[in-house]
């Protein structure tokens, strides 16, 4: 209560809206425009990156507080957006994998993100991509956006997927699993185009209630199928490869190199000849979905809602193209785990700030709480990060956590990362010396205080896993598509 109390005090305090009324009404609460993108990683212009285009998610980031050092709690989209979503870690619900079902496996009593929201008188509306694919709620939403044009009790999975142009299996090539190839289209033509539409013409209407409003983006998962125009962007001849050492793999224990698969997507890869031509894809699809964002927030900017609307802005985790031999997401080093993350929040934030913490997206869910007022739900296991959205250099003792499967974690602090896997493998990189995790110290007796300290936040939940491990989700997925699209 007295939590409550506070946060309504503050609430107040930040006068989002101007609600408050001679008869001493509580101020309005603010809204949320709430940004999923699917497998982005940190290549983006503003963390750095000199070859990729995205001058959209510049211009957002530098209006508030981006995380150069924001981390997935999961490297796999239905954990980690389960874990934001229910405020629960993989171990704590037993979601580690795309085939958990976690409408039917976390605990008895979990209350959603946009569930609570809904039921504390927000108007709760999502499009495109928020839960894992399949795995939505519609009684989550007051209305939802799926594929097929409609979220639907008839049609809750969308299996719809395959009937827009940009699903079609028209144009996909690539290497093996590796799937990429310009689309002859239009962006109209595109999920994520029409998923924005949506949402820019709900900030259009009239709301009597304050809203919770989720735009998911599809891209840039794979694959990496968009409009020819933005592979113009990137000539092949101009393409650089990301930075990665032959022999890398030699420090990594076994459980390491269970995941890296070097024998899979890479040799194929290097077999193909065609990695440069991978990588340009991605960097097309990341264009693609900028410009989305876009559109967006060009709509968003047209509102009403402007001043009084909280935007939290992530993508789901990482992705490999090449480095530890490792391709996609499925693994627990900085490429897998790291990706944008950002926060504009009138009256809190400034624009162009910088947190250089390290943070992960457990946080969401209690900070999107705390900035609106509402109780946090007694399964959420972050805190609010509010401290470093007003002041992006405030102390902050925690490192980031990510769970990849059972029991396998990596533990992030500003300084280094610490991996301990299910077997008792160990790797330990000194990230502000080693950025790029080349060499594993967790051999060397000197570092055993380190290693120590970084241990003592290893989660002591490890709920046993219910299914869906030891198989690949994504050719899984791929076969039951593929059925479903056959007549
Ligand atoms: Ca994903
Ligand atoms: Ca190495």
């Amino acid at each position: 209560m007295k939590r409550l109390l506070l946060a309504f005090f503050f609430t107040g305090l930040l006068g989002f809206g101007a609600a408050q009324s001679a008869e001493d009404k509580p101020a309005a609460r603010p809204n949320v425009l709430f940004i999923a993108i699917d497998d982005l990683r940190d290549w983006v212009g503003y963390l750095g990156n000199k070859q990729v285009k995205t001058p959209n998610l510049d211009k957002l980031a530098a209006r508030g507080v981006h995380f150069t050092h924001g981390y997935c709690a999961s490297p796999c989209c239905n954990p980690s957006r389960t874990a934001l979503l229910t405020g629960l870690r993989p171990g704590a619900s037993g979601v580690y994998n795309n085939g958990d079902d976690w409408r039917k496996i976390v605990p008895e009593g979990t209350v959603t993100l946009p569930l609570h929201f809904k039921n504390n008188g927000y108007y709760v509306v999502g499009a495109g991509k928020i839960y894992h694919g399949g795995l939505n709620r519609l009684s989550d939403w007051d209305d939802y956006l799926n594929e097929r044009g409609r979220g639907n009790e008839d049609d809750p999975d969308g299996k719809a997927r395959g009937k827009g142009k940009h699903q079609a299996n028209e144009g996909w090539d690539g290497v093996g699993g590796i799937r990429f190839g310009p689309l002859d289209c239009d962006d109209k033509d595109m999920t994520d185009y029409q998923s924005v539409s949506y949402i820019v013409k709900k900030l259009g209407q009239p709301q009597e209630k304050p809203f919770f409003f989720a735009c998911g983006l599809h891209k840039p998962h794979m694959p990496w199928s968009v409009p020819k125009k933005y592979y113009e962007l990137y000539p092949l001849d101009k393409i650089e490869l990301p930075k990665v050492l032959e022999n890398d793999l030699d420090d990594v224990p076994p459980a390491g190199i269970a995941m890296a698969r070097p024998n899979g997507d890479h040799a194929a890869i290097l077999k193909s000849g065609r990695w440069k031509e991978a990588v340009q894809e991605y960097l097309a699809t990341i264009t693609f979905s900028d410009a989305m964002i876009g559109r967006l927030i060009e709509g968003f900017d047209k509102s009403a809602y402007k001043d009084n609307t909280i935007i939290c802005l992530w993508s789901d985790h990482g992705w490999h193209l090449g480095e530890k031999q490792h391709w996609r997401k499925f693994a627990l080093w900085e490429e897998a785990t790291r990706a944008p993350y950002m926060w504009i929040v009138p009256g809190v934030t400034k624009p162009g700030g910088v947190c250089n913490r390290t943070v992960d997206y457990m946080q969401i869910y209690p900070t999107l709480c705390d900035l609106a007022g509402l109780p946090v739900p007694k399964q959420v296991e972050g805190e609010s990060i509010r401290k470093l959205l007003e002041k992006p250099d405030a102390p902050w003792a925690k490192p980031a956590i990510t769970t990849w499967l059972y029991n396998n974690h990596a533990i992030r602090s500003e300084d280094w990362r610490y991996i301990r896997y299910a077997n008792g493998d160990e790797e330990l990189y000194h990230n502000s010396m080693d950025p790029l995790e080349w060499t594993n110290l967790a051999k060397k007796p000197e570092y055993a205080k380190e290693k120590e300290e970084l241990a003592k936040w290893l989660p002591k939940v490890n709920k046993e896993a219910t299914g869906g491990n030891g198989k690949n989700p994504e050719k899984k997925a791929r076969k039951a598509q593929k059925k479903a699209a056959t007549p």
